[in-house]
This record gives structure tokens, sequence and C-alpha cells, in this order.
């Protein structure tokens, strides 16, 4: 599944400012199904590291039109960690709550939708300060089953897990997380994941790395493709069913030619 992201806000790390307009947002979730995209995510808050929080009312006027004109068209999921924002958005059609605060499976339940849950350390706010684990694979593991665990119980058919890569991570455990997909997916839950752009990749495409594990100068966020594709890859390869992306068009060349529609280097050439 290659599921598409719509930041409807104006300070996500990467496309925030964009698509705020509402002509803007639907126009460039119309791209992304003609582009191939199963899912179209749609957020109202960014939760890049150090975001401030956004209240209901803004995020609700924000995302609740956009799902409306895209329902029709696409299997829609809101991101949000808002439970009236969940379920306003249920109620204009979409069918995934994609929660990046793993708290909201009663709404899902009691909606009859599926649900995300994605392991965060802390708050957006302060995650990326000094984030630290004895095993980190096993911590997120562990961490997701228990939440499935009680979404089915509650009467969630439908229950994606995603280990939050950036969330409270330092690049190393970013690299152990992709590393130990396997063994998340050993849980029997469905896997997503989302790499796209981030600043580990960033950090990492450089090549400088300094004695902490960053460079001095990341890679500007729109020079970031080549290792979100390649994260991408590496992640559908290792047990995750779902990617969560920007680039679709190029994402979805990627997954063509895993599925073996074709050999990888006409990817490379286009
Ligand atoms: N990452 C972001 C937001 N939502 N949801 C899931 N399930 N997995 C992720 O890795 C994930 C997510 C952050 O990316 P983005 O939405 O592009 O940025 P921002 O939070 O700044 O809006």
């Amino acid at each position: 599944m290659v599921m598409g992201v719509l930041n409807v806000t104006p300070d996500s790390f990467s496309d925030g400012g964009r698509w705020l307009d509402f002509e803007a947002a639907v126009a460039r979730g119309m791209s992304m199904i003609a582009e191939g995209a199963d899912v179209i995510d749609v957020g109202g808050e960014s939760t890049r590291p150090g975001a401030e929080p956004v209240g209901v009312a803004q995020e609700l006027s924000r995302v609740v039109p956009v799902i409306e004109a895209l329902a029709p068209c696409v299997r829609v999921s809101v991101d949000t960690r808002k439970a009236e924002v969940a379920e306003a958005a249920v109620a204009a059609g979409a069918t995934i709550i994609n929660d990046v605060s793993a708290s909201l499976w009663s709404v899902a339940a009691e909606a009859g939708v599926a649900w995300a849950a994605m392991h965060m350390r802390g708050e957006p706010l302060t995650m990326q300060e000094a984030p630290a684990y004895d095993d980190v694979v096993a911590e997120v593991r562990n961490f997701l089953v228990r939440k499935a665990d009680a979404a089915v119980a509650a009467g969630v058919s439908e229950v994606w897990i995603d280990p939050g890569i950036g969330f409270g991570k330092t690049i190393g455990h970013n690299l152990s997380l992709l590393r130990g997909l396997r063994t998340i997916a050993a849980s029997g839950y469905p896997v997503m994941v989302g790499t796209s752009r981030k600043s580990f990749l960033g950090r990492l495409g450089s090549g400088r790395i300094d004695s902490r594990g960053h460079t001095e100068a990341p890679l500007p966020v729109d020079d970031r493709l080549e290792g979100s594709l390649a994260s991408a890859a590496w992640a559908l390869t290792h047990g995750a069913s779902a990617i969560r992306v920007h680039d679709v068009a190029a994402t979805v060349a990627v997954v063509s030619r895993l599925a073996g529609r074709g050999p990888i280097s006409d990817v490379v050439a286009a």
C-alpha cells in the first residue's frame, strides 16, 4: 500500500504551506491518485520535531473539507492525535485513523474503521531531546503489539503498526528499526513505515558525519528523493506492507519494479 502524504498545514517539515489552501490541497490529492496512491493521508497538524500543537477547531477546518472532496475518489486516512478530529474525519469519509499518539483505538472501534498505531517517544515539541532505549526494536515492537492487541480486543478489525521513524529517535535508532522490521512484522500485524524526506536521510545523505553521528550540513528536504526511495524499497522487502510517502509517482515506480513488473534500472534511468 502506497499512502500519499497531504499536509494541510503551514509548517510541515517538507510541504508546509503548499497545500494549506483548499483548492491546492484537493488538486494535490487528485494528482497523487493519478500517480497511483492507494490511500491519501490527510493531516492538519505538523508533528515534526519542535512543532507546536494545533487547536481542534483549526485542525477540523483544515482537514474535513479536503477529506469530503477526496473520499469519493480514493481511500482516505486522517493523520491526527485528536478524537474529535478523527470522528469528524470518519464522518467526512475517512476509513483509516492514522494515529501518531497510538491512543485512539476506541474511536476507530466505535466508528468501524481501520487504525494505524505509531510509536512516538514523548511529544513532538520535545521528542528529539536525548532519546534513549535499551533495545529500540524490542521496546517499539512491544509497545505497538500492546496497543494493537487492545485495539483488536476493542473490535477494530484492521490494525496497522508503525515504528515511527524520527519520532523520539536518533539516526542509530531509525537504522536499527529499519534493520529490525522483520522482527516487528513477525508480530503478525501489518507494518507501515514512513521514512519519506525525513531528516535522518538528509544527514546520512550528505556523507559528512560528525562524532555524534550528525552531518554539519544535511541535504535539503528536496534533495532526499534517493534516500526516500531506497528506504521505501528496503522497508517493503523487509516486512513492511505499507509506506507513507510524499513522492508518489517515483515510489509507485519502485514498488512496481519490486513487484516484478520490470527492472529497477528503468526507475534509475527515468
Ligand atoms: N510521519 C509523519 C506524520 N505522520 N504517520 C505515520 N503513520 N508514520 C510516520 O512516519 C509519520 C506519520 C511526519 O511526516 P510529515 O507528515 O510529512 O510531516 P509533518 O509532521 O511535519 O506534517
